[in-house]
């Protein structure tokens, strides 16, 4: 069911050759971009159309317009089941607890006398968020992206959402209803490459989409391409790839915990990963049988769990100790880690690499994903080593505002222009001595 990998012969190499040994999903964005670069010319040039006819394409149906009416959100919200709403409801309450601590205050540094650098954050003024449809219709997902959107200020935010056949060509209605709770009206019925490409370029009439500014939210292969594609004329959060949990544990975890949290992620996707890092043989058995049990227990086995697991992404990897076990995960720099270890504050404390960490046997990733106010966009594929999951700062610019006087500027003007002239650029020079009779002061 799932593979072993034996690290315990000799000592473990560094960097990215103990990674090359560790097992990681293909996630080729490279070969979707021919496919999706016609459709987001199309889109470009053919607008809402383009929009509509791919949607019929791609999705089934063939929606009369793109724009969700307020009707149809309104009413998936009042027929939404009491306790999914409630659910959701404190998935906010807490999602905003902690995205609103995460707002940046305006500082200034007094630099020398008359001299400041101010640095003032200011939201991005308008974004699309991308909330996939299919097989996984996460309103959760709709939660993580819009209250940090929400939290940084962000004035524009749209949502986009493939428009679903049972469904009479709109989104899935507890998509709708969680848009509604978040106070999000405007929502479009548009998925894949062609929602990206109606983001960026925007689409014509009074019914059409505005550019945005910036696009983020998890997607398939596709819309990692489009994202990569039109990256420039729009920012974007991370390329979303498969889902991952690395679980680092010891003798003193539980088999039954640790065998529920790697199905837990493999659930999402064949393609998800699912590793356990553990010093600990009797562990690694336990887990084998408490997988075996556990899976035949579950639901989506044949589809995605068995071939997630029993994929090469995914492994039980031997380490002779924790401190072998943190370069492991380290150099791996899961989406989501687990330390269930004796002491699991400490040993987490050590952690550098993951885009989030959850501690102890009472912090699944489960808790993560829906109600513990974390964000449960996180980078994926290894980018953990260089990027942070999505928060208030993903929608915020940092911008330096520049404020000296006359003297100021006077007492490092040699220094400018000595600069200038290192670089060979002495018109850059010429505009500091233009301020002072053309001489150096
Ligand atoms: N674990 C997924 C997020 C998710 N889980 C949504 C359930 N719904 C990626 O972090
Ligand atoms: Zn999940």
């Amino acid at each position: 069911m799932i593979s072993r990998i034996d690290l315990r012969g000799e000592t473990l190499p560094e960097g990215s050759a103990l990674r090359d040994l560790l097992p990681r999903a293909e996630f080729d964005v490279e070969a979707a971009l021919e496919k999706v670069r016609p459709i987001c010319e199309d889109v470009r040039h053919h607008g809402a159309a383009a929009v509509i006819d791919y949607g019929e394409k791609f999705d089934g149906v063939r929606v009369p317009g793109l724009r969700v009416p307020a009707e149809a959100i309104a009413r998936a919200l009042d027929e939404l089941d009491p306790a999914v709403r409630a659910a959701l409801e404190e998935s906010i309450r807490r999602a905003r607890l902690v995205h609103r601590e995460q707002r940046r205050t305006t500082h200034t540094t007094q630099v020398v006398p008359g001299g400041t650098v101010t640095e003032k954050w200011i939201p991005v003024e308008r974004v699309g968020l991308y909330v996939p449809g299919g097989r996984s219709v996460y309103p959760s997902s709709v939660v993580m992206n819009v209250v940090p959107a929400q939290e940084a200020g962000v004035e524009g935010v749209a949502i986009a959402s493939p428009p679903q056949k049972e469904f009479g060509g709109l989104p899935h209605p507890t998509i709708l209803a969680a848009c509604a709770l978040l106070g999000v009206d405007e929502v479009y019925a548009a998925g894949g490459a062609q929602a990206i490409a109606m983001f960026a370029y925007g689409t014509e009439g009074p019914e059409g989409c505005a550019p945005v500014n910036l696009v983020t939210g998890p997607g398939n292969i596709y819309v990692a391409a489009a994202k990569r594609l039109l990256k420039g004329r729009i920012g974007i959060d991370a390329e979303a790839g498969p889902t991952e949990i690395a679980i680092l544990a010891d003798s003193t975890a539980d088999p039954v915990h640790v065998a529920a949290d790697l199905i837990s992620q493999a659930e999402h996707d064949p393609m998800a990963a699912s590793v356990l890092v553990t010093d600990s043989d009797e562990l690694a058995a336990a887990t084998e049988a408490e997988l075996k049990t556990q899976v035949a227990a579950s639901k989506h086995v044949d589809d995605r769990i068995v071939p997630a697991l029993a994929g090469r992404q995914s492994a039980i990897v031997l380490v002779r100790d924790l401190a072998d076990g943190l370069k492991v995960v380290d150099a791996y720099g899961a989406e989501h880690l687990e330390i269930q270890t004796a002491d699991a504050a400490a040993v987490a404390d050590r952690v550098r690499n993951a885009g989030a960490i959850f501690v102890g046997p009472w912090a699944p990733v489960s808790l993560g994903d829906y109600c513990a106010g974390s964000n449960h966009v996180l980078p994926t594929g290894g980018c953990a080593c260089h990027s942070s999951g999505l928060s208030v700062q993903s929608f915020l610019r940092g911008v330096h505002i520049v404020d000296y006087t006359r003297d100021a500027l006077a007492d490092v003007a040699h220094h400018v222009v000595t600069l200038a002239e290192a670089e060979d650029l002495p018109a850059h020079g010429a505009a500091i001595k233009a301020r002072f009779g053309w001489k150096v002061p």
